[in-house]
């Protein structure tokens, strides 16, 4: 029987800013499993592309003051750059903006309306009046109706993330002026998604993938399906088929992309897409989980009610927190790919490599600096580097070239185990398994060369010695065939020193049963380096730094709370005594009765007041400040004055001393 092809299609990255780590977990473990299919044997196609419409891209693009298009094109070409140098390899990375796009989506959505699939429908839109202008998606900011979270217009991003339809918020704002909206009647159109109830129940139960994924979207499709409005007023995007003052909601012309991407793959290669689409190629989606149905539910309906093929699978990664906070770039919960990792020549390997084997493929994955180095230290320097390095270096110190003579039958037989356990995990989409049984063999391998020390057995049997280095090589050579879908660069540089001159990439995974090549072997160089601490700590400066000038961003943006505000100690206080500060010519130092006690001043009024006539004063002071050290004179409080000459503030009608300010 001949094998059927297989499509694997990532996310679509909006092209609205960088790409960052929350990408990376889907983007990363899609492409490891590419590498380690094709090179099972599997015929795979990897297509990916930018998504360059709806709100995100026009509401980015207006704040940045530059047009969709040119937005589109600046990230379009990041993306492609970070990909590649992360080793993300697509066959075909197209833009949702592109021609086939435009074409595929709307002969798609004709099909629709031609079957039936779509209704129009008068609705209460949210509508802003100083804007003028309809506020589809994140153009509205409100509350979600079903959590009370806050919310975007389509989606409650901050609550429990449902998807949520146009005039569904409650208390919904302008996201550009921040002005109240007002509901205004405009005629919209509808996909029929509750008429896909019944093929949706027997598709999903069948769909492979993760179970997070399949589990989710039958508990939604049992509670209820309501149709989606697929138009918006916008004027970037696909034009809507028979009303093209609309343009299509980009959640449907975003997925169609999949399609568009294969066909210019095909158009490039000679390849077939209709293999895929239209008929029984398998397609499986790898996603991030927070849009499970729009890929579970919205668009299997949408590929069925058209006419073409649906997906086989939908793989779910978990979302990504950076130091135990909730992923966010406002917030600055944030790790650029390319400024603060591939730009600071950190090496994409490791990444790679931390990605795939922090925590399953569907679980929450918690970064931090400091628990990536302790994973590149432990395990890629200490165990596989170790093993690794000490192998080649033995050999080709002792030796010059690979000792001939059989392997050890155990040995072979652990190689066996470890490539049937990483291919069945692969498989089953565990990837920390896969990539753990890798570092087992490693690990077994130390344990081996430390208990046989050839480098103390070649001095009393030489024989002896050169069978455990050659069962040693052997190791290397199928771990080196192992590593290359996790880390390609580093596989890459390991099979140079095992002697070949092809990519290692060109060999299958089982050829690590097959006889380690024979002859000379070049001087081998450690493949992995430590991260030293001071480095670590650089790193994790930046992120607190980043953190820290986003929450103050947020307080000018937003101003403080009541709450907040109840937090300063701001009191009415007497000066008891002022006196000049020695050798400081603006600084006076005072003590202020702040009712319940005494507290020393130091402030710079000198210049504008005689001290003396400072005495007795009411003034007005925070008392809860941090303490201060002024010219070495501790300030335990600060007092309010206004201007450049420092008018001091004080109460209009006498209050006593330690007077609370509300
Ligand atoms: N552009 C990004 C997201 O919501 C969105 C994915 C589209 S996939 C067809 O994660
Ligand atoms: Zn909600």
């Amino acid at each position: 029987m001949e094998k059927k092809p297989l499509l694997v299609t990532c996310g679509l990255p909006y092209t609205n800013g960088p790409c960052h780590l929350g990408h990376l977990r889907t983007y990363v473990p899609a492409d490891f499993y590419v590498r380690f299919l094709r090179r099972a044997g599997e015929d795979v196609v990897f297509v990916c592309g930018s998504d360059n419409h709806g709100t995100p891209i026009v509401v980015m693009a207006e704040e940045q003051g530059v047009t969709p298009a040119d937005l589109s094109r600046k990230y379009h070409a990041h993306f492609d750059d970070i990909f590649r140098r992360m080793g993300v390899l697509f066959d075909h990375f197209g833009m949702t903006d592109g021609e086939t796009n435009h074409r595929r989506t709307r002969s798609l959505v004709k099909a629709l309306q031609d079957h039936g699939y779509v209704y129009s429908q008068v609705i209460q839109q949210s509508y802003c009046p100083v804007c003028q202008r309809s506020l589809p998606d994140r153009y509205v900011e409100g509350l979600c109706p079903h959590c009370g979270a806050l919310a975007r217009g389509d989606e409650c991003d901050q609550g429990c993330g449902k998807h949520l339809e146009p005039g569904e918020i409650r208390k919904p704002k302008c996201r550009i002026c921040g002005t109240e909206a007002e509901l205004r009647e405009q005629e919209h159109y509808f996909f029929r998604l509750s008429a896909f109830r019944d093929m949706l129940l027997s598709y999903l139960p069948d769909l492979g993938g993760t179970s997070n994924a399949r589990n989710y979207a039958i508990g939604w499709v049992k509670d209820e399906l309501h149709d989606w409005c697929i138009t918006r007023t916008l004027e970037w995007g696909v034009r809507f088929p028979g009303k093209e003052d609309l343009v299509v909601y980009v959640w449907v012309d975003a997925p169609i992309g999949y399609i568009s991407f294969t066909e210019e793959w095909a158009g490039k290669t000679g390849g077939d897409w209709q293999r895929f689409w239209c008929r029984d190629g398998d397609i499986i989606h790898f996603i991030g989980s927070d849009i499970i149905y729009h890929h579970c539910i919205f668009w299997p309906a949408l590929l069925s009610g058209a006419g073409y093929h649906p997906p086989s699978a939908v793989v779910a990664s978990g979302m990504v927190k950076i130091d135990d906070q909730k992923f966010s770039k406002s917030r600055g919960y944030v790790v650029w790919t390319g400024e603060d990792y591939l730009d600071r020549g950190l090496d994409p390997d490791y990444l790679r490599y931390y990605l795939l084997s922090y925590t399953s493929h569907t679980k929450e994955l918690n970064f931090s600096w400091q628990g990536f180095a302790e994973r590149v230290n432990n395990e890629l320097v200490s165990t596989l580097g170790n093993f690794l390095y000490r192998s080649l270096y033995f050999t080709t110190q002792f030796f010059g070239t690979v000792p001939e003579g059989p392997v050890d039958p155990e040995v072979l037989d652990h190689i066996q185990k470890t490539l049937d356990g990483v291919e069945k995990a692969v498989r089953d989409y565990e990837f920390k398994g896969a990539v753990d049984g890798m570092m087992a063999l490693a690990a077994y391998g130390n344990t081996y060369i430390q208990n046989q020390a050839p480098w103390k057995l070649v001095k009393t049997d030489r024989a002896a010695a050169e069978a455990v280095i050659r069962n040693c090589l052997q190791l290397v050579h199928a771990l080196t065939l192992l590593m290359e879908p996790v880390m390609p660069g580093v596989a890459e540089r390991a099979w140079r020193m095992l002697g070949h001159a092809d990519p290692v990439a060109a060999h299958g995974i089982r050829e690590g049963l097959e006889p380690v090549k024979a002859g000379a072997l070049p001087d081998p160089a450690p493949l992995f380096a430590k991260m030293e601490s001071d480095q670590v700590k650089g790193l994790d400066d930046l992120l607190k730094k980043r953190v820290k000038e986003a929450k103050m961003r947020e307080q000018e943006r937003t101003g403080i709370s009541i709450e907040e505000f109840a937090r300063l100690d701001i009191r009415t206080a007497k000066v008891l005594s002022a006196e000049p500060v020695k050798g400081a010519k603006k600084l006076v130092k005072l003590q202020v009765d702040i009712g319940d006690g005494t507290r020393q001043v130091i402030a710079g009024i000198a210049e504008f007041y005689p001290v003396e006539s400072l005495v007795g004063k009411d003034i007005v002071v925070v008392v809860n400040l941090k303490p201060a050290k002024i010219f070495g004179l501790e300030s335990q409080a600060m007092l309010l004055a206004a201007g450049d000459r420092a008018s001091l503030l004080t109460p209009l009608s006498p209050v006593p001393p330690g007077t609370k300010i509300r």
